[in-house]
């Protein structure tokens, strides 16, 4: 299953055999490439940067380096290599093939998912394009462009089963995925979190910890789908994601190790004495990492969903590692929800299981953020220091699911409007921390340098020491 780079679209689908598919894509090709040009990231397009791109989807091939200006990345097609035999795995259907066509009575739920899935991928471009100005390094300003470069592949997995499974409609669709733009006041992106902006380094970090972590969970769960191209497809794009959740993870590693120095060479932990320094104090971390895990907490959809319920037991749409539970049909059990009680307090409900897929997911993806929060805090604790990050409670700032604008504090707690109004400044980034964080964003070019709110990773890219060129520019 090796892909061919001699195609103009590389790939490992044979699309040589399909001529019309073939040209259909080779027709939205140059629309992708325009939509690069003027919403990818501005102004770096005829840099070399050092990047990886795929040769092969197996272990050897995928992850191959080398000097790439980002228009000259070879955007391609690449499957995960098929299962033989393959099952469906979950739902009223448990045991029959899995789908290699969709079928008919699927075809808009599964259109309405990919084109949601494909909408975010071009989003988060959107929203990082203009971050090469503020990098804090040359090693900083590759991982970007990295997990640019991918997003934009992402894009291409999912306007590829577009037009190879859905006729005209999927090709609308594929367009439409380039119309649509990130705060676009006419034609925003579909999801929310894919709105906001990300003006500056902390919220990139913050936002590919946790947002990007949405996509994995996502992905995990169409990794389980009967609709076979579309687990293949995702399964793949896993292997690229890992690293994008490691960007965020390990940069605010990077950033509490700085805060850490910086506090000890002052001997205080006083926030502004902190900021004064040049670092970027706790608390206010925190704010932005409550915002960025409240905005993502959203994308996992209503707490109970029909929608849910009838993908899980049509086989669209599986849980994350399907395979680690017992029961996949999940029909007969039942699942406890906080909902709000509408006098200011929390009763439980209980909701058929099927219909509580998406708090199934959201609650797996709660405890591998814990595991980063962890990390981080670990750090803290060696050099000695009380304080702890923390995630906020799922309920907390809400605008989807049960407890969509209903008024708490970060325990969950609900509370008055006005009390939420009065406090929200100490809970998320006020306008005058997204200035101070503005402040600290300044351009750093010198090969192995980093700009003063971030400490250096622990190495480089592919065995390249930290000061390696990683991006020539022109
Ligand atoms: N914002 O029954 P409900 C990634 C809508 S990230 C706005 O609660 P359902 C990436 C929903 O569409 C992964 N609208 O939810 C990360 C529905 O609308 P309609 C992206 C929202 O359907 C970083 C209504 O509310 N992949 O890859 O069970 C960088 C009620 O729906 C939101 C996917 O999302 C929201 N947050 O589940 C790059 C996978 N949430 O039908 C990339 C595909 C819900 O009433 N999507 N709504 O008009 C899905 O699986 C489902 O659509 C959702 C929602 C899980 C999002
Ligand atoms: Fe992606
Ligand atoms: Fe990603």
């Amino acid at each position: 299953m090796s892909i061919d780079y001699a195609e103009r679209i590389p790939n490992n689908v044979e699309l040589a055999s399909n001529r019309t598919l073939q040209r259909a894509l080779e027709h939205w090709q140059p629309e992708f490439l325009n939509w690069w040009k003027e919403m990818g990231p501005t102004d770096f397009n005829a840099a070399d940067v050092y990047l990886r791109t795929a040769i092969s989807v197996d272990a050897k091939g995928w992850a191959n380096y080398g000097y790439v200006r980002m228009p000259d990345y070879r955007w391609g097609i690449f499957l995960a290599e098929p299962e033989p035999d393959r099952r469906v795995g979950f739902g009223d259907d448990f045991g029959k093939p899995a789908w290699q066509q969709v079928p008919g009575e699927y075809r808009s739920a599964l259109r309405r998912l990919i084109v949601t899935q494909g909408d975010t991928e071009p989003a988060s471009v959107e929203q990082q394009r203009l971050l090469g100005h503020t990098a804090p390094s040359q090693y900083d300003l590759r991982n970007l462009f990295q997990v640019n470069v991918e997003e934009g592949r992402h894009l291409w997995a999912m306007v590829y089963l577009l037009h190879a499974y859905f006729g005209r409609d999927g090709r609308e669709e594929a367009e439409e995925l380039l119309v649509r733009h990130s705060g676009d006041a006419d034609k925003p992106r579909i999801l929310g979190t894919f709105n906001e902006p990300i003006n500056d380094w902390l919220s990139f970090f913050m936002f590919t910890f946790f947002t990007d972590r949405d996509g994995k969970f996502q992905l995990k769960s169409f990794a389980e789908s009967s609709f076979d191209p579309l687990a293949r497809t995702c399964r793949f794009m896993l292997t690229e994601e890992a690293h994008h959740m490691f960007v965020g993870d390990t940069g605010i590693s990077r950033v509490t190790k700085r805060t850490l120095e910086v506090m000890r060479e002052l001997g205080t932990d006083e926030p502004e004495a902190v900021r004064r320094a040049g670092a970027i104090d706790f608390p206010t971390l925190q704010r932005y990492l409550n915002f960025w895990f409240s905005s993502s907490l959203d994308l996992f959809g209503s707490e109970a969903s029909s929608n849910a319920a009838a993908y899980f037991a049509n086989g669209i749409k599986g849980r994350p590692d399907e395979k680690k539970y017992e029961d996949h049909l999940a029909r007969a059990t039942s699942v406890e929800l906080d909902v709000p009680d509408g006098k200011g307090g929390i009763r439980i409900e209980s909701v058929p299981l099927r219909n509580a897929m998406n708090e199934v997911v959201r609650n797996s993806y709660v405890e591998d953020c814990m595991r980063g929060l962890g990390r981080w805090n670990r750090l803290i604790e060696a050099a000695g220091h009380a304080f702890r990050f923390s995630l906020p409670s799922t309920r907390f700032r809400r605008t989807i699911g049960n407890w969509a604008n209903v008024a708490t504090d970060p325990a969950g707690q609900p509370i008055s409007q006005a009390q939420y109004d009065a406090q929200i400044a100490s809970w998320l980034p006020s306008d005058a921390d997204r200035a101070f964080i503005a402040s600290l964003m300044v351009r750093v070019v010198e090969p192995g340098k980093m700009a003063g709110w971030i400490a250096p990773p622990e190495k480089g890219i592919k065995d390249r020491s930290i000061d390696y060129d990683y991006v020539r520019l022109a």
